[in-house]
């Protein structure tokens, strides 16, 4: 923990919306500081990649006299424009954090571990998966990772060593979100082009925390130019702070307050007809379904007048097709309700009403980079396995939408108390922390025979591992090729080293071409990085040479509004999902209830729901002691809940809580907002890191996975995060 007289740090937040930086003042005397500032031989600048989260912004690097010194985000990229964020800034410190693993370790016993050399651990982690393969079969094997521009590696690991087990956070964070789409337009991730908008429609997605710096900027450059923002959400979001308009609705509701949308646009004839007789399918039997969803109905369960739905309809009609309701990533249409796949077909309908395919502030479908591949005569690539998951993803009996390679990382645990799995490799993940049910996760990833985890720290995760081959962190790696820099034109980017590395760690790349020698799967690893990436860049015409010297190459390709061109087996936007069908799954978006509902006559009931903090990445960055102080000195682990209900329990702000329900116990101080809806609480979701191995981030706030059964959506299988009904009291001491 941070000791008291550390703790009065000063910081200034820079930008209202996500915080363009961050100045410690009385870190450094004035005079240290202004000797240091002076001091400007030595100093160099390497372009390369963030890793503060999935963004990857693209940064140039500053060392002084060798030591990290600053970052400044790169002008032309596309996904940051030249900004970064506070974590950003913050995280560049983490290479110097004491908490650090600083060579393969080795656990020989609870919580305790013993530095071996790479050989070893190579040798010994090689007998191990020969014997669990031979004794368990490959499908026993799996990976669990957060999939960023190595996974191309690590599939090709978990592949050639015969099995179909790659996991992704998926389950815990998108996969609704990118199903709806996919089986709407096929796409599972359409762009909207906020810049040009008239109109913008967010429900349950808050770029103010949920950073996605590009598009932030796009908001200010819109709204400068007089475009309107509509948010939804049950909370005072700072999304909410910025738009033009706050609805807010009662959680896990959206789907009621999109089909009264559509309702209206339909029985009013408001909609784009040449384009829903173009370019959609299934349009008369959605619209039968639709009419009894009047706003009437849907005030009813979502708490919104029937004034503003109306309204909303008119407006939204009125801006098309220059207008779009927003893909969503994580609120209300990820992983969070049991109707959030249905509302995200909603949604993608809706924009099929509003004909702004493929226009000028509306939807559009980002142009793609094609990198090459490795020469298969002399770089053989394993046979992928054709099986479903361990899971049932992929399996038509079972989950048949749920993507091989992303699969329901939360069934892990439960596959190994089954035994089905045996040994796991974590890779940039943490899922003793970000999964439903701690104790569940804790007894399964306990049941393995092998854990193996890539970790810089000892995460939770880590902290359970039989054997941690660390990472070098971001600044001392070189990594792969990187794509997804732009969603306007096409871009290449890179990350490598800034620094050499400060311990005996390696970048993954590395690890993964020595451990598969040890593995009997060498033959599928026998080229370098140079190799990869140069195979990667071959078609593009970009030398490996000016990438790193640029950072970022812009490729051209910009998107221009046009035809849509949809993906979908009939071609054209659905209605009616013709994949669904196939399936036998509700092929017509229609309503859904949630699973859970608070009781209403209960004064104790209350939805739990979470969110992201603009300095916070998942549970990952509160040991680092700049971004903890931030959450200090603002008092930000305070969980939201409405005067009403509070007053009800006695709570007043600033007193502390008893948040409870059959999965776990937890104590928070109650910040009284009417900016929350009287049926739920909400739970910044940074905190509650259990691993005492994370010394600043330990025993700091609580996490709504302590409170989080492990359930399984019935159609995709994913978390359900805010079907999560606590008991609030008053705590007593
Ligand atoms: N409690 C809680 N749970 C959550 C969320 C939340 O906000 N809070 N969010 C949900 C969502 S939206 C998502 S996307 C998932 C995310 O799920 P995770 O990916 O599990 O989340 P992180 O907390 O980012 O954990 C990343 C892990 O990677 C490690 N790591 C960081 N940098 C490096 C590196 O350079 N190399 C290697 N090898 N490892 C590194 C960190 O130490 C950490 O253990 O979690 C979901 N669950
Ligand atoms: N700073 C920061 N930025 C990040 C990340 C991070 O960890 N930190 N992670 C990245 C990742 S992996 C993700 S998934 C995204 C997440 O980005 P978002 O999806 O925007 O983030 P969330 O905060 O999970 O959810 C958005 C909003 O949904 C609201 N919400 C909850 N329930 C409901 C509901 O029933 N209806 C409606 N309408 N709204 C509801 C919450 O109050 C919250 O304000 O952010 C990305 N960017
Ligand atoms: S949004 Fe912030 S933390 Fe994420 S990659 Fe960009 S600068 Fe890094
Ligand atoms: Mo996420």
């Amino acid at each position: 923990m941070t000791k008291p007289g550390m703790s009065r740090r000063k910081f200034l937040i820079g930008s209202a919306v996500g915080g363009a930086s961050i100045l410690a003042s009385g870190y450094l005397s004035f005079d240290a500081w202004a000797s240091a500032k002076n001091n400007v031989q030595d100093i160099r600048v390497t372009p390369t990649l963030c890793d503060g989260c999935s963004n990857w912004c693209a940064i140039n690097v500053f060392t002084k006299g060798g030591r990290i010194w600053k970052a400044e985000g790169i002008p032309i990229a596309g996904i940051n424009q030249g900004r970064v964020c506070a974590k950003g800034h913050a995280l560049l410190h983490e290479v110097y954090n004491k908490d650090r693993v600083k060579s393969p370790l080795k656990r020989v016993g609870p919580d305790r571990f013993e530095p071996i050399s790479w050989e070893q651990a190579y040798k010994e982690i090689g007998e191990k998966v020969r014997t669990i393969k031979e004794k368990h079969g490959p499908e026993s094997l799996f990976l669990v990772q957060y999939p960023e521009g190595n996974s191309a590696l690590t599939n090709r690991f978990i592949n050639a060593l015969g099995s179909q087990n790659a996991f992704s956070h998926a389950s815990t964070c998108f996969l609704p979100r990118n199903i709806g789409w996919w089986t709407t337009t096929g796409y599972a991730k359409p762009d909207q082009d906020i810049e040009h908008t008239k109109l913008g429609l967010f429900i349950g997605r808050n770029l103010g925390a949920g950073l996605q710096l590009r598009q932030l900027s796009d908001l200010s450059k819109a709204k400068d130019r007089g475009a309107k923002f509509v948010v939804v959400d049950p909370r005072f979001s700072e999304m909410a702070a910025f738009a033009d308009q706050w609805i807010q609705i009662r959680p896990g509701s959206d789907l009621a307050l999109t089909l009264a949308i559509a309702n209206v646009i339909i029985a009013e004839n408001l909609y784009q007809k040449e384009f829903v007789e173009k370019y959609t399918e299934g349009f008369d039997e959605w619209a039968d379904k639709v009419k009894g969803y009047t706003p009437e109905w849907a005030q009813q369960r979502t708490d919104v007048p029937t004034k503003v739905i109306r309204k909303l309809a008119h407006d939204l009609a009125e801006a098309a097709p220059r207008v779009f309701a927003h893909r969503g990533y994580h609120g209300a249409m990820g992983t969070q309700y049991k109707n959030s796949f249905q509302l995200v077909r909603t949604i993608g309908c809706i924009n099929g009403l509003l004909g702004n395919f493929n226009q000028k502030g509306g939807m559009f479908f980002a142009p793609k980079v094609k990198l090459g591949k490795l020469d298969p005569q002399k770089y053989p690539s394993p046979t992928v396995p054709e099986d479903p998951m361990a899971d049932g993803s992929g399996d038509p009996e079972k989950y048949p939408l749920t993507p091989v390679g992303q699969g329901l990382t939360h069934a892990i645990p439960e596959l190994a108390i089954q035994g089905k799995l045996k040994a796991g490799f974590v890779y940039h993940n943490n899922p003793l922390r970000t999964c439903p049910n701690p104790a569940r996760v804790i007894e399964g990833y306990g049941k393995l025979d092998l854990l193996v985890s890539f970790d810089y720290v000892l995460s939770e995760t880590a902290s359970l591992a039989h054997y941690i081959l660390p990472e070098s962190y971001y600044l001392e790696r070189d990594d792969v090729v990187h794509t997804n820099q732009s969603y306007q034109s096409k871009q290449i980017s890179i990350r490598q080293a800034v620094i050499e590395p400060l311990y005996d760690t390696k970048p993954m790349v590395v690890i993964l071409i020595e451990l598969a020698q040890h593995l009997g799967i060498g033959e599928y690893f026998n080229w370098t990085l140079e190799d990869y990436n140069q195979a990667s860049l071959a078609p593009l015409g970009v030398t490996l040479e000016r990438l790193k010297k640029e950072g970022v190459v812009d490729l051209g390709g910009k998107w221009k509004p046009g035809e849509p061109e949809f993906k979908t087996p009939s071609g054209k936007l659905e209605f009616v999902s013709s994949t669904l069908k196939d399936y036998n799954m509700h092929p017509i978006p229609e309503w859904e209830e949630t699973l859970t509902s608070p009781d209403p006559n209960d004064p104790h009931s209350f939805r739990l729901i979470h969110g992201k903090q603009a300095h916070l990445t998942h549970t990952r960055s509160i040991n680092q002691e700049y971004l903890k102080e931030i959450s200090v000195l603002n008092d930000m682990t305070r969980v939201w809940i409405h005067p009403v209900r509070a007053k009800a329990l006695n709570i007043k702000d600033g007193e502390s809580m008893i948040i409870s329900n059959a999965v776990g116990k937890g104590r928070a101080t109650a910040m009284v907002t009417e900016g929350i809806h009287k049926d739920c609480v909400f739970l910044p979701s940074g905190y509650g890191v259990f691993s005492r191995n994370l010394r600043t981030a330990f025993g700091f706030g609580i996490s709504y996975n302590d409170f989080l059964p492990t359930y399984f959506d019935p159609m995709l299988g994913h978390c359900m995060s805010n079907e999560i009904i606590v008991r609030i009291e008053k705590a007593m001491t």
